[in-house]
C-alpha cells in the first residue's frame, strides 16, 4: 500500500543534525516501522536508502529501517548522510537545470550503505549508488561527503546523456564531469573528498582525494597508486599519463585532473553557477560517447556561446581555462 512521507531526523557521520524525508511502514509482525524512503518530490519515483549490512551480497539487502522517526545510532550515520546528500543533489539538478532525476524522467534514486567490510570506495553501478564504510584508516564512510554523492550521481546522469565510454580520454571526461559537478554542488571548495579522509591518509598529506584547484598537490591514491609510483595528479597535457587499459581504464581517475583544472580556472572567472550552466549544456547537448578532451573544449565553448553570447566574458574564460592546461 501507499507509503506516506513524513519528516524524520538523524545524525550524519560528522555529527550534523539532519532533517530527513522518511516513510512509515506498517508491518503485521513488527508493527509500525520507519524507512529511509522519500516520496515527497512530485514526479519523482522516490529517494531510497538501503542497508547492505556489511556484506557484498545484495540479495538480503532491505530498505534502511528504524523503530522511530529518529535515526541517531552510530550505525545510522552513513545511511542518514546518503539519504540526505542524494536529496540535495536531486534538488540541485532540478532547480538549476530543470532535470528530474538521473534520467530526467523521475527515476528512483537509490543508495546502498554499509557495503562490504571496511570497503574503501563508492560507485555508481549503472542503476544505483553504493557506499563502503571505509577502513577508518584511509577513508571513513564514503556517504559523508556531498561531493562524493554528487560525483556518483553525475555518473548516473552521464550514463543517460553523453554516455562517455569509461576508458582513455572519454573515460577521463566522464570522471571529470563527475568531479566538476561534485565541486559545484558541494560549494565549500574545489577539492573532492575532503570529508571522507581518515587519519592515515591525512598523515600522508592526502587530506582530500583530488584537487581541482591544485592537482599536483595530491599524490595518486589507492587503488590506483601502485601503477603511478609516487606520481601526483596532472594539471596540464604535458603531464598526461599514458596508461594501459588495464590500469584504471587507461588512467580515467588521474587524467581527469587536467580538464578538472581547466574547470577550476573557468570557475574562478565566472563563478559556480555559470560554470554549472555551461558544463550541463555541454554534457547533455554536445558530448557523445567517444568525445575526447579537444571535443570537450569545443562543446564547452559552444555552450558558453549559446548561453552567454559570442565574444562574451564567459566564452573568453573557457578559452583561457583550456589554454592554460594545454587542451586545444
Ligand atoms: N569512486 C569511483 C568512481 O566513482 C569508483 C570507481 O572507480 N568506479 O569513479
Ligand atoms: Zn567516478
Amino acid at each position: 500500500d501507499e507509503m506516506k512521507t513524513q519528516n524524520g531526523v538523524g545524525i550524519g557521520v560528522h555529527g550534523d543534525q539532519r532533517k530527513l524525508h522518511i516513510s512509515q511502514v506498517k508491518e503485521p509482525k513488527s508493527g509500525t516501522q520507519f524507512a529511509l524512503a522519500d516520496y515527497a518530490h512530485e514526479d519523482l519515483k522516490g529517494i531510497f536508502t538501503y542497508d547492505s549490512k556489511n556484506d557484498t551480497d545484495t540479495r538480503n539487502d532491505t530498505l534502511y529501517m528504524g523503530n522511530s522517526a529518529s535515526f541517531k545510532s552510530d550505525y545510522d550515520r552513513a545511511a542518514v548522510d546518503a539519504h540526505y546528500n542524494s536529496e540535495k543533489v536531486y534538488e540541485y539538478f532540478l532547480n538549476e537545470h530543470g532535470r528530474n532525476s538521473l534520467d530526467d524522467e523521475g527515476m528512483e534514486i537509490t543508495s546502498y550503505v554499509h557495503y562490504g567490510n571496511n570497503y574503501n570506495n563508492a560507485f555508481w553501478n549503472g542503476r544505483w549508488m553504493t557506499y563502503g564504510d571505509g577502513d577508518g584508516e584511509f577513508f571513513i564512510s564514503l556517504s559523508a561527503a556531498l561531493d562524493v554523492t554528487a560525483h556518483e550521481m553525475t555518473h548516473g546522469i552521464i550514463s543517460h546523456t553523453a554516455n562517455l565510454v569509461y576508458r582513455d580520454q572519454p573515460g577521463a571526461l566522464n570522471e571529470s564531469f563527475a568531479d566538476v559537478f561534485g565541486a559545484i554542488i558541494d560549494e565549500k571548495d574545489w577539492e573532492i573528498g575532503e570529508d571522507i579522509m581518515a587519519p592515515a591518509a591525512i598523515a600522508e598529506g592526502n587530506w582530500r582525494l583530488r584537487s581541482l584547484s591544485d592537482p599536483n598537490s595530491v599524490v595518486v591514491t589507492n587503488p590506483q597508486r601502485a601503477a603511478y609510483g609516487s606520481g601526483v595528479y596532472p594539471a596540464h597535457m604535458d603531464e598526461y599519463y599514458h596508461m594501459p587499459r588495464n590500469v584504471d581504464n587507461g588512467g580515467v581517475h588521474v587524467n581527469s585532473s587536467i580538464p578538472n583544472h581547466a574547470a577550476y580556472l573557468i570557475g574562478q572567472e565566472i563563478g559556480r553557477e555559470k560554470l554549472g550552466q555551461i558544463y550541463y549544456r555541454a554534457l547533455t547537448v554536445y558530448l557523445t560517447p567517444y568525445s575526447e578532451f579537444s571535443d570537450a573544449r569545443q562543446a564547452i565553448v559552444q555552450s558558453a556561446i549559446d548561453i552567454y553570447g559570442e565574444g562574451s566574458a564567459e566564452e573568453a574564460a573557457v578559452h583561457a581555462g583550456f589554454d592554460a592546461v594545454g587542451i586545444y
